[in-house]
């Protein structure tokens, strides 16, 4: 069969592409109305009155300017996504480092060098579209690429399990997880009864549960998370060998997260704290990184892996199959509108290209289904694949025809295959072995509605996770679940839950349970009920370094430092730190008890940009507070400053005192590193003397580096 369209794109040369979306927005694209007209054109000749009888008479139903606007406002919403209400989105490329001709025939994937427009959305997965950023939850990642042969649609998670292994159960689930149907409440909350009372009637869910508890589902930044593809998928080569493979996006920022109370405070202060993030990263030209990771399996070595790899509760430790790195992508162009393309982009993990295929795992067949399904309610007809967001960069022909909102003009007589009334011949019009082909994989089986035996471990990996974190990273999981389960009222839903935890890690499940006013953990208990599996699989590793987010250091860019001022502040040693972070690539911002000017110890005037209040140390990352007696004194003195060092010192973040800016660090009680005999770790202490400051801007650059400083004692009774 003839394959013209595929082998001309073919021979565009790699990086041509990487624009091409862009180019073809700009066609859509409208700039600020000036001179007003109807939707008709018309020319609109007052847009603040409505036709009336009279000046004080009723508006006349002949108004069709003033009919068609609010027509249109009264019908400006669309619903919002049943799940992942809440995201925010932005362009960019992915470019290939490595060919994968070995492993795939996808087009985009064999050229080194080669760019591909994306857009991605990240998204919250419970809560609203008005919901807040921060809240404890899995974070969507999907990326659409838009390649030479059609659109492929990576639609994953920040985490890279899955709660239920059937899509059979993903309503149950999302049903769970939202607010209750009787009061609507909790918001973008897992805490609450039904979600638990669900979970731990499911004892598939204990390895997510174990990432969604863990400092994963509070990220510092989406820039700064990692992706997975979570299913298994094929890729498939030119002479139809298929790998399996899993797919990660690992941030070239580093994987990073928020405290808890630090992510509650955000939700408040700044509902848009992870969108405002990204945007403003973008805009300020520091365009956010990842790289592509795959892991690959040959098919026949799946079995010996020792878990099933269609069961999306499982990962693969990357001990056990290296996650190789093959491309990166780049995130550099906000959108210009946030509905016609955050809003309105369409994924679909059925959205694939020849060489990436499917597996069987049951939770993506069912997801095959539904993202189509969903996008017809939700984006009002079936051709939302013509909206501009949605369209491939590749021409797109075939017979489906009509539908609400067509914007195809189909031309001549023809709408039906095969014909001979278009193309004058007999021959079909089909790609042939141009054209997608499914892996031909062979079944031979009876129909069954049941679950494979080999899904029936559900605790090893989740075993595995919490042997991988840090002793602060389990403090965090212990303290979420505590979180959680002290708002849920039914304590017989409280004690399933660390029952089933007892089969993770006696400790955990011990320690969870203390502050909860239950029994003791029933491990016995649990493998009593109904659904409860435990076809424990040994693994060959113990703990697995990946599977933690604890960090030894790592770049500083774009993070945030407050540089805390009052009159009478000292610049000299201030201007030495700030320009080594400047230089490092963090972001300075100068906060002061008012804005406009405050007057350094030399008489002259510093701008601060933002207030102690407006701009609370929740939003930073560090803090700086230069010297200067006067200001150290109206520093003490005033609670909101006060209040920020304290919480940003509560939250483990690094804080950096020049000169007399010790005194207020001694007014609050804490002891910095190499003032006082305990030492508070990330807190640094630095003379105003020239000798003296390049070290201290190097330290400061470090200890920010590290993120947080867990090893600080007795935080929780910091009163903050
Ligand atoms: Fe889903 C949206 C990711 C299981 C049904 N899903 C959605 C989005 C992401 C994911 C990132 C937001 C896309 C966007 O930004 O527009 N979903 C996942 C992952 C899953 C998963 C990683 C498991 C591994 N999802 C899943 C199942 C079903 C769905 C099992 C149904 C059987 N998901 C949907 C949906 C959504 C959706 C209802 C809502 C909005 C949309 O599709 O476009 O169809």
């Amino acid at each position: 069969m003839a394959q013209p369209r595929q082998d001309t794109q073919r021979k565009a040369k790699a990086g041509d592409s990487a624009a091409a979306k862009v180019k073809q927005l700009e066609s859509f694209s409208q700039g600020p109305e000036n001179q007003l007209t109807t939707n008709q054109g018309v020319p609109i000749p007052d847009n603040h009155n409505s036709l009336k009888a009279g000046v004080r008479g009723p508006t006349l139903l002949e108004d069709f300017i003033l009919r068609e606007k609010i027509t249109h406002f009264d019908h400006e919403r669309i619903p919002e996504r049943v799940v992942h209400a809440r995201g925010t989105g932005a362009h960019g490329y992915f470019e290939l480092y490595k060919s994968l001709s070995e492993y795939t025939r996808a087009d985009f994937l064999q050229e080194v060098g080669a760019r591909t427009p994306v857009f991605v959305r990240f998204s919250t997965v419970a809560g609203s579209r008005g919901s807040s950023d921060t809240v404890r939850d899995v974070r969507g990642f999907a990326v659409k690429f838009y390649t030479r042969e059609g659109n492929y649609d990576l639609v994953g998670n920040n985490i890279p399990v899955f709660f239920v292994q059937d899509a059979m159960k993903f309503p149950d689930l999302v049903h769970a997880v939202k607010p209750e149907p009787h009061h609507e409440m909790p918001q973008a909350a897992s805490a609450h009864d039904s979600f638990w009372d669900f979970v731990s009637l499911m004892p598939e869910t204990t390895h997510m549960l174990m990432w969604v508890m863990s400092d994963r589902a509070i990220p510092r930044s989406l820039r700064m998370m990692e992706g997975f593809g979570v299913h298994t998928f094929r890729l498939v080569n030119a002479r139809g060998v298929a790998h399996f493979v899993k797919f990660h996006w690992k941030p070239k920022l580093g994987k990073h997260a928020l405290v808890w109370d630090e992510a509650q405070k955000i939700a408040g202060k700044d509902a848009d704290f992870h969108r405002r993030d990204l945007w403003e990263a973008i805009d300020q030209g520091n365009f956010p990184e990842w790289e592509l990771g795959l892991q690959l399996i040959e098919e026949s070595k799946a079995q010996a892996l020792g878990f099933d790899l269609l069961d999306p509760t499982k990962l693969i430790p990357e001990d056990m199959v290296p996650v190789q790195l093959v491309g990166k992508m780049v995130l550099n162009r906000n959108v210009d509108n946030f509905f016609a393309e955050t809003e309105q982009v369409a994924f679909h993990p059925g959205h694939v290209v020849p060489g990436i295929d499917f597996s069987n795992d049951p939770l993506l067949q069912g997801r095959l289904f539904s993202y189509t399904d969903t996008q017809l309610s939700r984006l009002g007809g079936p051709n939302f694949h013509e909206l501009p967001i949605n369209r491939g960069v590749c021409p797109f022909h075939n017979f489906q025809r009509d539908g609400m909102h067509r914007q195809t003009i189909n031309k001549g007589q023809v709408n039906y295959e095969p014909n001979t009334l278009a193309t004058g011949s007999e021959q079909r019009v089909d790609g042939g072995t141009g054209g997608f082909q499914s892996y031909p994989e062979e079944i031979e089986s009876p129909k069954v509605r049941r679950r494979s035996a080999s899904f029936d471990d559900h605790f090893s990996q989740a075993t595995l996770f919490w042997n991988s974190q840090s002793p602060a990273e389990k403090e965090h999981i212990i303290a979420a679940f505590q979180f959680e389960l002290s708002k849920v009222a039914v304590p017989a839903i409280r004690q399933r839950v660390v029952d089933n935890l007892a089969h993770v890690d006696g400790k955990l499940a011990r320690k969870v349970a203390e502050p909860l006013g239950i029994g003791a953990p029933d491990a016995k208990a649990a493998a009593g009920r109904a659904g409860f599996r435990e076809a424990r699989t040994k693994l060959p590793i113990e703990s697995s370094a990946a599977l933690s987010m604890e960090t030894a250091g790592g770049p500083i860019q774009t993070r945030k430092v407050a540089i805390l001022v009052a009159d009478g502040v000292e610049t000299g040693a201030m201007k030495i730190v700030q320009q080594a972070l400047l230089d490092a690539g963090a972001i300075c911002k100068v906060v002061g008890p008012h804005l406009g000017f405050v007057s350094t110890s030399s008489g002259q005037q510093l701008a601060v940009d933002f207030t102690y209040v407006n701009m609370p140390s929740v939003m930073f990352d560090a803090v700086l507070v230069p010297s200067g007696a006067a200001s150290a004194r109206a520093l003490a003195a005033n609670g909101d400053a006060v209040h920020f060092v304290l919480e940003a010192f509560k939250h483990f973040k690094t804080i950096c005192v020049i000169g007399e800016g010790v005194e207020l660090l001694r007014s609050l009680g804490i002891n910095a590193a190499g003032s006082e005999s305990v030492v508070a770790a990330g807190v640094l202490v630095g003379k105003s003397e020239p000798t003296a400051r390049v070290q201290l801007a190097q330290d400061f650059v470090a200890a920010i580096g590290k993120h947080r400083h867990w090893g600080r004692a007795n935080v929780d009774a910091v009163p903050a």
